[in-house]
C-alpha cells in the first residue's frame, strides 16, 4: 500500500514538476522506452554472478584467467543480448580472495577495441592500476599483480578504464566484483555462505531486438529504462525470515539510487566502500552513486511467510520517471529457518583522520566548462600534467566543489581510502561515516575529504565515476612523492600467452 502512494506521489510530482525536476542539461525528453513493456518486474528469478576459481595457486599467490570477449546471453526473458563479457558473462564472475595473499588476474583481450583493467578500491602498484592510456589492444594479454593488501576486509570491482572508452566497454558488459576477506572479518557472527549476497545494480537500455542501446547523450549520460540486478531485470528473490547480507554496488554508468524497503523499514548498514564500518548504522534510506559499495543486512524475521518486500529507488533530481525506475528487486519471504547469525554492536577499531593531521587542502571544482566537456579545475585529461604532489604518508584535504544544480559528480580517488569530513559544512550521512573511494558530489554540493596517501608513489587518476563524464574529460592524476613506477611501464603482451 504504501508503495503504491509513493510511485503515485512521484508520477504526480514528476508531471507537474516536468521541465524543473529533469535537468535541461540530460535532455531526459528523448527517451524512448523501448522494452520497459515487455518485462513484468519480479518475474525473473534471482541469481549471483559465479565465483571465479583461480586456474593454479601457490604457497602465495592464487593466479586467475579472464578472457574479454563477446557473447550472447539472455538478460530480457526469452531474447538474447550480445554483451561484452569478463569470460562472456553479464556482471563479470565474482572474485573472492583474502587479504593479503596475491591474486595475479590474467586479462586477454579477445574484443575489437581497446581495454584497461582498473581493480576499484585496491591499493594498486602504478603499472597494475589500470592507467588510462595502458591498453590492453584486441590480441593483447596483461598480467596484473595485486597484493590484496587492502587495509581491511572490502567490497571491490574491476572494470574498464581505457580512455574515453570505459563508458561503452562497461556499459556493454566489462564490470565485476572482486571481495576481499580477512580473519578479522570472518570471524564476526554475520551471516555468510548462502546468506552473503553480491547485488550490482545496473540499468541498461534495449532495443526490441533485444540488443544493448548506447546513447551518451551528447557527452552527458547513459541512462537505462531497465534496472538489472546480477544481469537480471527487477529479479524476484526467495529469501527464508531471517538475516541477510547484501554486498550492493552501482555499477551503472550514470544512474544513482536511493535505496529503501516498500515496507518503510529501516536497513542496517554494516560497511562503506573500503570496508565495514565501526558500528551498524539504522537508515531508511541510502543514496548510491555510481563506483559506491554499502554492505547491508537485512532482516526478514520481521515479516510473516507470505510477505513480499521490494528494494525500491527514491526518487532522485537525475532519475527520470519511467515506469519501474523506482524498483529494483524485489524478497519473497518463503521458507522458515533459523538464524544464529547476529550484528554486532561493534564490528571494528575505525580509525578517523583528525582534521589537524592534515598539511595542506586542495581544491577541486568539478564542472562543464562551455565547450560542453566535464572538467576539473577547468581542465580535461592529459597524461602529462599532474594536478597535485602529495609525499608519501601526508595527509592532505581535498575539497570537491560541484557548484551546478543540474548534474551530480561521484568523485573516485584511485590508491587510497579517505574519509568525508562534511558536505555544505554538515556532517556527512551517518551511513557515510566509514573508509570510502567514492564521494557523492551531488547537485550544488561541497564535499570535503580527508586522506592519507600511502604504499606506492607514483601516478594515479581521480575522476568522476559518471563514465560518460569521465571519458570527456572529467578525469586528472595526482603523483604520490617524486618518481615511482611508471604506470605505462608493464605493457600488454601480444597473444599467444604462456602458461599462466
Ligand atoms: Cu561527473
Amino acid at each position: 500500500m504504501k508503495r503504491i502512494s509513493r510511485r503515485e506521489a512521484m508520477k504526480i510530482a514528476a508531471l507537474a514538476g516536468g521541465t524543473l525536476l529533469l535537468p535541461v542539461g540530460l535532455q531526459y525528453r528523448g527517451y524512448a522506452q523501448r522494452a520497459n513493456g515487455t518485462v513484468e518486474p519480479f518475474t525473473v528469478p534471482f541469481r549471483t554472478p559465479p565465483v571465479l576459481n583461480p586456474t593454479r595457486s601457490d604457497s602465495t599467490t592464487d593466479y586467475y584467467q579472464i578472457t574479454m570477449r563477446k557473447a550472447r546471453v539472455e538478460i530480457l526473458p526469452g531474447q538474447t543480448t550480445e554483451i561484452w563479457g569478463y569470460n562472456g558473462i553479464f556482471p563479470g564472475p565474482v572474485i573472492r580472495q583474502r587479504r593479503n595473499r596475491v591474486s595475479t588476474l590474467r586479462f586477454i583481450n579477445n574484443l575489437d577495441v581497446n581495454t584497461s583493467l582498473h581493480l576499484h578500491g585496491m591499493t594498486s602498484s602504478p603499472q597494475y592500476d589500470g592507467y588510462a592510456e595502458d591498453f590492453i589492444p584486441p590480441g593483447y594479454y596483461k598480467d596484473y599483480v595485486y597484493s590484496n593488501n587492502t587495509s581491511a576486509a572490502a567490497n571491490l570491482w574491476y572494470h574498464d578504464h581505457a580512455l574515453a572508452q570505459s563508458s561503452q566497454n562497461v556499459y556493454r558488459g566489462l564490470a565485476g566484483m572482486y571481495i576481499v576477506q580477512d580473519d578479522e572479518e570472518l570471524a564476526l557472527p554475520l551471516p555468510k555462505g548462502n546468506y552473503d549476497i553480491p547485488v550490482i545494480i545496473q540499468d541498461r537500455q534495449f532495443a526490441p531486438d533485444g540488443s544493448l542501446i548506447f546513447d551518451n547523450r551528447n557527452q552527458t549520460s547513459v541512462m537505462g529504462d531497465v534496472i538489472t540486478v546480477n544481469g537480471v531485470p527487477w529479479p524476484r528473490m526467495q529469501v527464508a525470515n531471517r538475516k541477510y547480507r547484501f554486498r550492493v554496488l552501482n555499477a551503472s554508468i550514470s544512474r544513482s539510487y536511493r535505496l529503501a524497503l516498500s515496507t518503510g523499514d529501516q536497513l542496517t548498514v554494516i560497511g562503506t566502500d573500503s570496508g565495514l564500518m565501526s558500528a551498524p548504522v539504522n537508515t531508511p534510506d541510502i543514496r548510491l552513486a555510481m563506483g559506491e559499495r554499502y554492505d547491508l543486512i537485512i532482516d526478514f524475521s520481521r515479516y510473516a511467510i507470505g510477505t513480499r518486500v521490494e528494494l525500491q529507488n527514491l526518487f532522485l533530481p537525475n532519475n527520470a520517471f519511467f515506469d519501474n525506475i523506482d524498483r529494483i528487486m524485489c524478497f519473497d519471504v518463503v521458507r522458515s529457518e533459523t538464524d544464529d547469525s547476529v550484528v554486532p554492536n561493534t564490528l571494528r577499531n575505525l580509525e578517523f583522520i583528525p582534521e589537524a593531521a592534515a598539511v595542506r587542502t586542495r581544491d577541486f571544482v568539478v564542472q562543464q566548462r562551455n565547450d560542453g566537456v566535464w572538467v576539473i579545475n577547468g581542465n580535461g585529461w592529459d597524461r602529462n600534467r599532474v594536478d597535485a604532489n602529495p609525499q608519501l604518508e601526508e595527509v592532505e584535504i581535498w575539497t570537491l566543489r560541484n557548484t551546478a544544480n543540474v548534474s551530480f559528480h561521484p568523485m573516485h580517488l584511485h590508491l587510497i581510502d579517505a574519509q568525508i569530513l562534511d558536505r555544505n559544512g554538515q556532517p556527512p550521512f551517518p551511513y557515510e561515516r566509514g573508509w570510502k573511494d567514492v564521494f557523492y558530489v551531488g547537485e550544488n554540493e561541497t564535499v570535503r575529504v580527508i586522506g592519507r596517501f600511502r604504499s606506492y608513489s607514483g601516478k594515479f587518476m581521480y575522476h568522476c565515476h559518471n563514465m560518460v563524464h569521465e571519458d570527456r574529460d572529467m578525469m586528472s592524476q595526482f603523483q604520490v612523492g617524486r618518481g615511482g613506477i611508471d604506470p605505462m611501464s608493464a605493457p600488454a603482451r601480444p597473444l599467444p600467452a604462456p602458461p599462466l
